[in-house]
């Protein structure tokens, strides 16, 4: 059992060290650039011991923002061979070489806690008078190109956009997603063991939709058309959601007038009137959909609680999920396990088919708490603190062992243990 001091002063060593002069890496090695939402949740880190680094983080971050309002989901700002695939597999175009894709898109629930919680309120006030016409545009982004026909359901055309890449609840949509024929070489399986990774079939349909995007020359209309994986995300759905509501909030806040935010809030509207399109009857439960062929994607995954932390279910479901989430904790040692343990596809050690991630379960813990729920919060908060007790600031953990899995010395988990209990 490590002390709290030594805790503490790990998790901030950890963020110093992954420092590469403005943004934070989520370790080295693995992930030798700048990604989307783990930038955010770091700075959530980087805000309880240094203001200004933690604005930044965000300020590097959109330094890489496209002219048409997306923030990538990784900025490659400096050259490494220790990734793949890297900027010119991804065709980057832009001033920062980038990805074409987005991640979920959490920045805005970062800004609204950093706004209400930083001491400096100073510059506070003079990052959000610079940063609020960009989280907006990156909003309106993703209404107006993920949801051109106002489904109020965003749709993600890639595992990777999701941030929960192998996720079982892909599999049946990147089936029909046909395999790249070049050869290439990986590098994530040689710095991590392969059990914990995704499989080269996975790895074979990532490449060909990264090939798709880049033979389109990013177009918008074109990929909406033709792109052979589109999803309803119910992570990004959600955490949309629940961003631009805490967006909407900011502007009230900080009395930043915009043209945009009647559109703004008529998304959030159609969202809520549309939202049980994920919601299965016979289940009882809501599942990502598959956008080509109509239908849910029947895999039990942790990403559906997150419905709660965008405040998107009502009382009915409400009670339902949480009896559900109460026998799925029961289900592995540690909680709450990013696949049901009972699934057949529930693997505890591989990525996102299994192992619980500290900054979802964070995420998730909010939802519950929101709704009153506060026996499942408190349990998924005391098992993230026994993991790290445990195993240290790993990328994710092994939900019936405990083993830290994934990579090292990892920002967003010393950055949640930093905000959320230490
Ligand atoms: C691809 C950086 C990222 C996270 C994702 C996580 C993993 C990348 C990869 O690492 O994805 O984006 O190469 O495996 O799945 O959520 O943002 O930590």
């Amino acid at each position: 059992m490590n002390n709290q001091k030594q805790l503490i002063d790990t998790a901030k060593q950890t963020l110093i060290n992954n420092d590469l002069g403005g943004y934070t890496v989520p370790t080295h090695g693995l992930y030798p650039f700048q990604w989307n939402w783990d930038s955010a949740i770091t700075a959530l880190g980087w805000m309880t011991f240094d203001e200004e680094r933690a604005w930044q983080e965000i300020e590097l971050l959109f330094s890489g923002q496209w002219d048409n309002g997306m923030i990538p989901h990784v900025l490659f700002h400096k050259e490494s061979d220790t990734y793949f695939p890297g900027p010119d597999v991804w065709g980057s175009d832009k001033k920062v070489k980038s990805t074409s894709i987005s991640q979920p898109p959490v920045l805005a629930s970062v800004m609204n806690i950093m706004f209400d919680q930083c001491k400096d309120r100073a510059l506070a006030a003079q990052k959000m008078a610079e940063f609020m016409p960009k989280l907006i545009a990156y909003h309106l982004w993703w209404y107006r190109e993920r949801d051109p026909k106002n489904t109020g359901l965003v749709v993600s055309y890639h595992p990777w956009e999701s941030g929960m890449d192998n996720s079982p609840a892909w599999d049946e949509a990147l089936a029909a997603v046909p395999p790249v024929t070049w050869d290439y070489q990986r590098c994530d399986t040689t710095h991590i063991n392969a059990s914990e990774r995704p499989h080269k079939k996975e790895y074979d349909r990532f490449l060909y939709l990264v090939e798709f995007f880049k033979n389109n020359h990013f177009d918008s209309d074109l990929i909406y058309e033709n792109c052979p994986y589109k999803v309803n995300d119910i992570g990004i759905v959600s955490i949309l959601h629940r961003a631009s509501k805490d967006l909407l909030a900011l502007c009230d806040k900080t009395n930043i007038s915009h043209p945009s935010i009647t559109e703004l809030n008529d998304a959030v509207a159609l969202t809520e009137t549309t939202i049980n399109g994920l919601w299965c009857e016979q289940d009882q439960y809501f599942y990502n959909r598959n956008v080509i062929t109509g239908e849910l994607c029947k895999v039990k995954t942790s990403a559906s609680q997150l419905i709660l932390y965008a405040g998107l279910a009502n009382k009915l479901q409400a009670d339902i999920l949480n009896a559900d989430a109460l026998a799925w904790t029961q289900a592995s040692t540690f909680s709450m396990s990013s696949t049901h343990p009972k699934s057949p596809l529930y693997e505890p050690q591989r990525y996102w088919r299994g192992p619980i991630w500290l900054h979802i379960n964070w995420m998730i813990a909010i939802g519950f708490d929101d709704y009153q729920f506060t026996d499942i919060a408190k349990c998924m908060k005391d098992d993230a603190i026994a993991l790290v007790n445990q195993s240290g600031y790993y990328e994710y953990f092994h939900a019936d062992s405990g083993a830290g899995c994934g990579g090292k010395e990892f920002s967003w988990t010393a950055a949640i243990a930093l905000y959320w209990w230490l």
